[in-house]
């Protein structure tokens, strides 16, 4: 026996006894890819950001388990999509590059080292799909973006403007992405959309702050109102004075029937709506890279919004070059 046997969790390659349990498998079964140097021909990199910062009330937590849930999930699905007829696990390949390292309780080493592993990928002009975490892991990821000369049009799929100055006296937390990517990285507020904007957990300084600013704003009203298409649209020409578009999905854009494991915000878009906005977004513009947030495996139904969160990155990948 292995002089490691009290360590509380072992890698499956050290184990020398019969597992019962399985550790946690890659996403999709990827190639896993734990240096930097070994990125090198990968052209989708998956990567897990199991941060929870900052909880607003309510106590929705969990979300950092998220990673873990979406991998397991993931394992029951190949990459071909009969309907569209893509194999998505031919058309790229694609790693699992773990974890970003979590410093417990310290934001902003945490931060530093979501920017370094996001710059990695980056760096070799891979696709970041990441999973979070809480909505404030969306900045050091545009902060990498920005520090590779990129300039993105951010696409925020949210029931919720997450646009405060700060949260309990935290400039940080998952309320405030929007706010800082604009105050602080000089994000051009016109190179912002937010999509399924709703409900009564919104501030009305974040409603002022957007209409301000000039960021492009679709309720959910505005959506069944005007339809998708005039929004699609609109994404389709601004993303042509970007170098491509940043996806950042807090998951409760979506009706929390579709995804128990959200906030749960009524009034939501359908899985079949968010998937059908994404594959025409991803087939008519660049994509730069994509995080899905604010998904509490804990409040999960049989797992569905974890297995939605595959199906998300699937149909965006299939229909993304
Ligand atoms: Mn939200």
């Amino acid at each position: 026996m292995s002089s490691n046997k009290f360590r509380p969790y072992t890698t499956l390659s050290e184990v020398k006894y019969p597992l019962i349990y399985l550790d946690i498998p890659s996403f999709l079964g990827s190639r896993v890819v734990k240096v930097k140097s070994d990125l090198g021909k990968c052209d989708v990199v998956f990567i897990g950001v199991p941060w929870e910062g900052e909880i607003t009330w309510g106590s929705w937590s969990g979300c950092q388990l998220a990673p873990m849930h979406v991998r397991r999930a993931s394992l029951r699905y190949g990459g071909f999509i009969p309907e569209l007829n893509v194999d998505v696990l031919s058309k790229y390949k694609i790693c699992d590059y773990g974890d970003v390292c979590i410093d417990l309780g310290n934001q902003e080493r945490t931060f530093n080292n979501i920017f370094k592993k996001i710059s990695d990928v980056l760096e070799v002009n891979a696709i970041p799909i990441v999973i979070g975490g809480d909505h404030s892991i969306t900045i050091p990821i545009v902060k990498a973006i920005i520090k590779k000369n990129l300039n993105p049009l951010i696409i925020h799929f949210d029931a919720h403007y997450d646009n405060l100055p700060s949260y309990r006296g935290n400039r940080y937390a998952r309320c405030c992405p929007i706010r800082r990517v604009v105050d602080d990285l000089n994000i051009d507020p016109s190179n912002i959309f937010q999509i399924g904007i709703r409900g009564p957990r919104n501030a009305k300084i974040s409603k002022e702050y957007a209409d301000d600013m000039g960021i492009h704003v679709y309720t959910i009203w505005d959506l069944r109102e005007q339809g998708f298409n005039k929004c699609i649209n609109e994404i389709i020409e601004n993303s042509k004075k970007c170098d491509g578009v940043y996806i950042t999905i807090c998951m409760d854009v979506l009706d929390p029937s579709y995804a128990p494991a959200s906030a749960g915000d009524p009034i939501g878009l359908t899985s079949y709506e968010l998937i059908s906005m994404l594959m025409e977004i991803a087939s008519n513009s660049k994509l730069i890279g994509m995080d899905i947030v604010e998904l509490y495996p804990p409040l999960d139904v049989r797992e569905i919004t974890s297995h939605l969160a595959v199906w998300i990155i699937l149909y965006t990948l299939a229909k993304a070059s």
